[in-house]
């Protein structure tokens, strides 16, 4: 399992992100990791946030206005730019609660991290940021797997629900057949890595990419049976279109008879749109019901509260 390119915690992410002190020139690359007696950790997430810099990879598109309604994007609460201050995708679940991935948020506390809404540019004009009052971390999140990889954020303040931000439906076991067949196609969106290289567009992406069966998607080649009933694939087995680093809890979206759901979250993958490295994500029919009663019964919602 370690030679799977696996998203960095959100916590590495503040440190790396701390460490850079986003200096009013991009650091370079040499100038964060020489002299420094930080430890292999830290030093792999500044690589991750000069990678991010770097913008390279993945094959998508540009998005709309408006195209994705339901993406939102976490962000570290005390960098002051919203594109600097990215680190995970989200998806809105209803005007009070936001669904992600657990990798994204499982080391942070609520207090650290806001999200952004209703936008599909990280600058200086997205709109105003809204605080997360609490995490729920799934409570069979698994660190080292990645099994059960889903999260709820619970926002300070309601979001203002109309044609900027939309929620998304989960998936249902039900729509399951009709919707994750083989090749069948799915759309992931996100800031993160992209294919543009040079100026550091802040615009959100998107790609198609078709469903891939379990069964493929756990052969020898692939994840030689990493992939639990608690994650879905899709990708092009060719490669060259992927998510990819910083898209990490934002939505794969399935359009179950023009309707969008939510059919995953973004999770991880081997690197990101190499030959048979399809991207993994968590399959969100396995979680309705969880996320239904930590939505409404905190009581009885299993979970570790943060
Ligand atoms: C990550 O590290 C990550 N290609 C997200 C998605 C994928 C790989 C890595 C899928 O956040």
């Amino acid at each position: 399992m370690d030679m799977l390119s696996r998203c960095f915690t959100a916590s590495l992410l503040l440190v790396a992100i701390a460490s850079t002190a986003f200096a009013q020139q991009p650091a370079s690359r040499e100038s964060l990791l020489t002299g420094r007696t930080a430890s292999q950790p830290v030093l792999d997430a500044i690589e991750v946030y000069l990678d991010k810099k770097e913008k390279k990879i993945v094959g998508g598109k540009p998005a709309k206005a408006g195209q994705f309604p339901w993406q939102v994007a976490l962000l570290v609460a005390r960098v002051p730019d919203a594109y600097d201050a990215h680190f995970c995708g989200g998806s809105v679940h209803t005007e009070r609660w936001i669904v992600t991935a657990a990798h994204c948020v499982h080391d942070t506390e609520a207090a650290d991290i806001a999200i952004v809404a209703g936008t599909h540019r990280l600058n200086a004009e997205a709109p105003e940021r809204i605080a997360v009052s609490r995490i729920l971390v799934h409570e069979d999140y698994d660190d080292e797997t990645y099994d059960n990889d889903i999260a709820l954020l619970e926002l300070e303040k309601p979001l203002a629900l109309g044609d900027r931000i939309r929620v998304i439906p989960l998936l249902g076991t039900g729509d399951e057949p009709a919707t994750l067949k083989p090749g069948a196609l799915l759309t992931v969106s996100g800031w993160g890595r992209t294919q543009q290289d040079g100026e550091g567009t802040s615009a959100l992406q998107y790609v198609d990419i078709p469903f891939v069966e379990r069964k493929t998607c756990n052969r020898a080649l692939a994840y030689d049976g990493a992939v639990t009933e608690r994650m879905i694939c899709a990708g092009v087995a060719a490669g060259g279109k992927d998510s990819c680093q910083g898209d990490s809890g934002g939505p794969l979206a399935a359009n179950a008879g023009s309707q969008p759901r939510l059919a995953g979250v973004v999770s991880w993958g081997e690197g990101c749109a190499q030959a048979n490295k399809v991207g993994v994500y968590t399959r969100v029919s396995q979680f309705t019901g969880w996320v239904s009663t930590c939505t409404t019964d905190t009581a009885r919602c299993k979970a570790k509260h943060r």
